[in-house]
């Protein structure tokens, strides 16, 4: 069984071990985690760093002096541990002051109650070495149409992270924002729903190169989507600057199980893919791999510590079965056989003007469209009996 150490940078959010079981139809099962406690427990258990909400830390309407109390109590842990924070976010969702959002609310001293709130994250972020910002507007969106003008909606959002940009930039903080979608829950919709809306309306901000995405399995997963399928295209845009593993089953609330525990062949596609880099690649993504689950409501505080190990062991799990799938030669003969490499090709040769193209005969006139009924199947579903048999580590 692999042993995770801090070089595997597995992080988790103080909110996902510190989930007290709370749902919507019953109150906590668990006591309240002690942030030094979860410190010291995430090191023994060989993780790499630890990621709050402002509100995780001290609670909601703390005091200053509070305030500084558990930050001095969290930094000593961190020295105590070695654990580092990569990553900070603000809790725009869970005061009543929020109920219709932070950054888009309708009320306008509420959104600039919100970007206050996020300044002073972003100063203790900074203060702690964190690079990535994570927001996660699950409060930004409706229930209703005639609520909300989504156009001025992402307008107020625009104008938020714009100026938050501004102020990384003016402070000399070295913070990257990271954008998570989710398509609804707690709101009914919610704004930039997938990494595909997110990936657009990146594109509309005036500092774009500091704001990616930090996006979670679940949360496409509840869109239906392909998750190793979106991150392959934040990828490409070079927009992955942060992750959130878990676990989902299907098109559902959201669940926020341990990662594999959901759908276990997309997890293996996506460990794949951020180690090897796709076919004949290198790692794809070097940041943290951030747990965000939530232990079930049925566990004890041993089921928490178990969890969170689940989360780490399965992925080194997978990532073990990756590179066994990578060196298997039936696996390359597939690979080759599949012409995944082939896709590499670009489609038009080196200079290749249209008049050459068109005046190419193999690429119309004498090309064989028929040969493709009946025969030049690809082969795709060998290949992936070949990935389910090193994944169910029969090879
Ligand atoms: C909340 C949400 C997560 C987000 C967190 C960051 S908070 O628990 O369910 O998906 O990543 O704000
Ligand atoms: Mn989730
Ligand atoms: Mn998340």
């Amino acid at each position: 069984m692999p042993t995770p150490t801090p070089a595997d940078k597995f992080t988790f959010g103080l909110w996902t071990i510190g989930y007290n079981g709370t749902d919507p139809f019953g109150g906590p099962t668990r006591k309240p985690l002690d942030v030094v406690h979860a410190v010291e427990k995430l090191a023994e258990l060989g993780a790499h760093g630890l990621t709050f909400h402002d509100d995780d830390l001290f609670a909601f309407g703390s005091s200053d002096a509070e305030r500084q109390t558990q930050i001095d109590r969290l930094k000593g842990a961190l020295v105590d541990t070695g654990l580092v924070v990569p990553m900070v976010t603000t809790n725009l969702f869970s005061a009543p002051v929020f109920k219709d959002g932070g950054f888009t609310s309708n009320d306008r001293d509420v959104r600039r109650y919100a970007i206050r709130k996020v300044l002073r994250q972003l100063d203790l972020g900074a203060e702690l070495g964190a690079e990535t910002f994570v927001m996660w507007g699950g409060r930004e969106g409706a229930e209703y149409d005639s609520a909300k003008d989504i156009r001025q909606a992402l307008e107020r959002y625009r104008e938020a992270v714009n100026f938050l940009g501004d102020y990384v930039t003016e402070k000399g903080y070295g913070i990257r924002f990271a954008i998570e979608p989710k398509p609804n829950e707690p709101r009914g919709d919610i704004l930039l729903p997938t990494v595909g809306h997110a990936l657009a309306f990146i594109e509309s901000l005036e500092r774009p190169e500091l704001v990616g995405l930090n996006p979670e399995v679940g949360h496409e997963q509840m869109a239906g989507l392909n998750f190793a399928a979106g991150i392959a295209q934040a990828l490409y845009h070079g927009k992955l600057f942060h992750i959130d593993l878990n676990g989902q089953r299907g098109i559902k609330y959201d669940q926020d199980l341990v990662f594999g525990h959901g759908d276990l062949h997309n997890a293996f596609a996506l460990v794949d893919l951020l180690e090897n880099g796709g076919p004949g690649g290198t790692p794809a993504y070097t940041g943290p791999r951030h747990f965000d689950y939530k232990p079930s409501r049925t566990e004890d505080e041993t089921g928490v510590w178990e969890s969170a190990s689940a989360n780490m062991r399965t992925y080194l799990l997978l990532k073990e079965r990756a590179a066994a799938f990578r060196a298997d030669p039936e696996v390359q003969e597939a690979l080759q056989a599949a012409k995944v490499a082939e896709l590499a090709q670009p489609t038009f040769g080196e200079g290749e003007s249209y008049d050459d193209f068109v005046a190419d005969r193999s690429a119309y006139e004498d090309f064989d469209a028929d040969a493709y009924l009946g025969g030049k199947g690809f082969g795709f579903v060998r290949l992936q009996q070949l990935a389910t048999e090193h994944l169910l580590g029969a090879r």
